[in-house]
C-alpha cells in the first residue's frame, strides 16, 4: 500500500526561526507501516508543500497514495482538516485518517474530515487501522512499550534527501520517554501520554544517538518532556553519553526540580546538555497553585541559580494571565525572565488545549471567546481574562519579548524587526482584540477593576459579549 502522512503547517509560526523540529508521531508509525511492507512518505508542510488551496492541487505523491494519515496539534487543526477535505473531494475512494493530539482530544470533531479516527498513541494499532481491520470510526491506542520502538527512519520525511532541506533540522530528534508525573491544569501531555512515566532503554536510545551521530547531526534535541522525571534512570543514560565522547551538543525540556540533585546537574554538564527547557510559569505564587504547579517561587529562583552558575543555559518558559495575575503580577514575572539569569526565554498567553482541565474549565464558564484553532497557539488571547482585558494581554505578551530581548544591540534590531512582521502578520487578529476589548470596556465600564469575580465568571456576564463574536462556523 502507498501510505502518505502529513504534518500540517501552523497558520502562525512565532517560532519559525527555529529550527524545523517535526513532529514524530508520523515518522513512527510510517517507520512501523514501512517494516510491515508498505511504502510510505511523511510530509512536513514547513519542508514540502503538500496541498495549495488557491488550486486546489495536491503534491503528485498524495494524490498517487492509497491512504493519507494527517496528524494535527490544535494550531494546526484548521489546515489539517482542509487538507483532509480536500483529499476527500478529490479521490472519495482513499482512506482518510487523522491522529494527534488535536484529534485525540476531540475525536467527533475530527470525524467529520476523516474515515477514521485514532485516539491516543498509535503505534499499536496503526497497522491494523491502515489495513483496513478496524470496524469502529474511533479507534483507541494503547500504551507503547518504548523499548519496542524501532530507530526513527528519518529518511522518510520527504525532501530529506536534498541537503537545503535536510539542513533545516539542525538537530536530531530524539524521544527517550514519554508522559509525566505532573499533571498541570493547560497541558495535553499526560491526558495523551499517561502520568506514568515511561523511559526508553539506555542502550536503545545510545544507538539512536550514534545512528544520527553516523547520519552527520552535531546536536539532539529530545523530545522529552520531563527529561529527568526518574533521576537514576537519567543518570545511567548520561553515564553512557559521557562514555561514549562524542562531540554532541544536545538540549531537552526538564521539570525545575532537576537542579535539586547536584550530582545530576553535574552529569548533564559533563554530558554536553547546553540548554535545558524549563517550565518556570510564573513567579506569581497563586498563578503556581492555579495551573497546579509542583513548584514554588523559592526553587524556582534557587535552581535557575544553580543552572546557571554549572555552566547550562537556561530557557525559562512562562505563561501569562492564570485568574490570580493582574497587571502587576505579569510585570513582575516578566522583569524576573531578565533577573533570573535565564540566557533565553519563551512567553506564552495561557490558552486552553482541548482535553485538559483547563479547557474544561474555560468551556464551562463560557469564557472562550476566539473560535478558530488558528488561535489557539499561546502567542493569542483567546479566553477572557477576569480582570484584564484581552488587548491589555496581548500588550504584556509583546511587551514580555521586548524586555527580555531588547536587552542587547543585535537582540533589539531582531526583536523590531521580529515584530514589524508579527505586527503585519497578525493585523487582522489585532484588530479584532482591539474590537472586543474595546466592546467589553462598553458592555461593562467597570470591567478591569471593579466587577467582582462572582460577577465575572456569571453566565450572564459573558453570555451577550461571548455569542456576538462567536463565528457562527465550528461552534466549540
Ligand atoms: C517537539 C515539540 C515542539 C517543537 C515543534 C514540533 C512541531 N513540528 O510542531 C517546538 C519546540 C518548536 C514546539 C513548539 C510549540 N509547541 Co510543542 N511540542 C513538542 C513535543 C514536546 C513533542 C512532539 C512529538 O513529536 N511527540 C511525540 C510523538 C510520538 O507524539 P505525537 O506526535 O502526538 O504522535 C502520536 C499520537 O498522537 C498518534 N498520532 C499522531 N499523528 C497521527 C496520525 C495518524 C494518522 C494516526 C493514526 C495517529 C497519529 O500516534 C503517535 C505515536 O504514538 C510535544 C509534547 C509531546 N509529548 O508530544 C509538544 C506539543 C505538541 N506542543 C504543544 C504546544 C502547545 C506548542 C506551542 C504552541 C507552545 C507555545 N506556547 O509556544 C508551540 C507552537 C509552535 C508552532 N507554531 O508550531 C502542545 C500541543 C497541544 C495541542 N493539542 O495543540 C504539545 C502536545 C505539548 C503540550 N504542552 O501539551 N513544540
Ligand atoms: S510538568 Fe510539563 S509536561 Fe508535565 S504536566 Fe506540567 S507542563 Fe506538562
Amino acid at each position: 500500500m502507498k501510505i502518505a502522512f502529513i504534518e500540517p503547517r501552523p497558520p502562525f509560526n512565532l517560532y519559525f526561526f527555529l529550527s524545523k523540529l517535526p513532529l514524530l508521531g508520523p515518522i513512527y508509525l510510517g517507520t512501523i507501516l514501512k517494516k510491515a511492507g508498505h511504502e510510505v512518505k511523511v510530509f512536513k508542510e514547513d519542508m514540502v508543500r503538500v496541498y495549495n488551496e488557491k488550486t486546489d492541487e495536491l503534491h503528485p505523491y498524495i494524490r498517487e497514495a492509497d491512504a493519507v494519515g494527517i496528524t494535527a496539534v490544535t494550531h494546526s487543526a484548521n489546515r489539517a482538516y482542509q487538507i483532509a477535505d480536500a483529499v476527500g473531494r478529490q479521490f472519495p475512494d482513499k482512506r482518510i485518517l487523522l491522529g494527534g493530539s488535536h484529534p485525540s482530544a476531540l475525536p467527533k470533531e475530527a470525524l467529520r474530515h476523516a474515515d477514521r479516527v485514532v485516539v491516543g498513541e498509535g503505534e499499536n494499532v496503526v497497522c491494523d487501522v491502515f489495513e483496513g481491520r478496524t470496524t469502529d470510526r474511533i479507534v483507541y491506542g494503547t500504551r507503547t512499550d518504548l523499548d519496542e520502538l524501532p530507530p526513527l527512519e528519518l529518511d522518510l520525511l520527504a525532501g530529506y534527501q536534498n541537503p537545503r532541506v535536510r539542513k533545516k533540522i539542525s538537530s536530531a530528534p530524539i524521544m527517550a520517554s514519554r508522559g509525566c508525573p505532573h499533571d498541570c491544569i493547560f497541558c495535553s501531555v499526560t491526558n495523551m501520554f499517561g502520568k506514568r512515566y515511561r523511559i526508553r532503554d539506555a542502550d536503545l536510545v545510545m544507538e539512536e544517538v550514534m545512528l544520527r551521530y553516523s547520519e552527520g547531526f552535531r546536536s539532539i534535541f529530545f523530545y522529552d518532556d520531563n527529561f529527568a522525571a526518574v533521576p537514576e534512570k537519567t543518570k545511567i543514560f548520561l553515564e553512557k553519553l559521557i562514555k561514549a565522547d562524542l562531540d554532541f551538543t544536545w538540549s531537552s525540556q526538564f521539570s525545575i526540580h532537576v537542579a535539586k540533585d547536584r550530582e545530576l546537574v553535574d552529569l548533564l554538564k559533563r554530558a554536553h546538555c547546553t540548554t535545558l527547557f524549563i517550565g518556570v510559569e510564573s513567579i506569581n505564587p497563586q498563578a503556581l497553585k492555579d495551573y497546579r504547579k509542583s513548584q514554588n517561587v523559592g526553587l524556582i529562583k534557587d535552581s535557575i541559580a544553580t543552572l546557571v552558575s554549572a555552566g547550562l543555559n537556561v530557557h525559562s518558559m512562562f505563561i501569562l494571565g492564570a485568574d490570580s495575575d493582574d497587571a502587576e503580577t505579569i510585570e513582575e514575572t516578566i522583569r524576573f525572565s531578565r533577573d533570573s539569569k535565564s540566557s533565553t526565554a519563551q512567553f506564552s498567553i495561557l490558552f486552553p488545549i482541548p482535553g485538559t482541565e483547563l479547557f474544561d474549565n474555560m468551556r464551562k464558564q463560557d469564557r472562550i471567546f476566539v473560535n478558530d484553532w488558528d488561535y489557539f497557539d499561546g502567542t493569542h488571547s483567546v479566553i477572557l481574562h477576569k480582570t484584564l482585558s484581552p488587548l491589555d494581554l496581548q500588550k504584556k505578551f509583546i511587551h514580555a519579548y521586548r524586555y527580555f530581548y531588547g536587552r542587547k544591540f543585535l537582540y533589539r534590531v531582531a526583536s523590531r524587526l521580529g515584530f514589524f512582521i508579527w505586527k503585519l502578520v497578525f493585523r487582522k487578529y489585532m484588530r479584532f482584540i482591539r474590537s472586543i476589548s474595546r466592546h467589553l470596556l462598553r458592555k461593562s465600564p467597570e470591567h478591569n477593576r471593579k466587577v467582582t469575580v462572582k460577577e465575572l465568571l456569571s453566565y450572564r456576564f459573558w453570555k451577550p459579549v461571548t455569542l456576538s463574536y462567536r463565528r457562527k462556523r465550528q461552534p466549540l
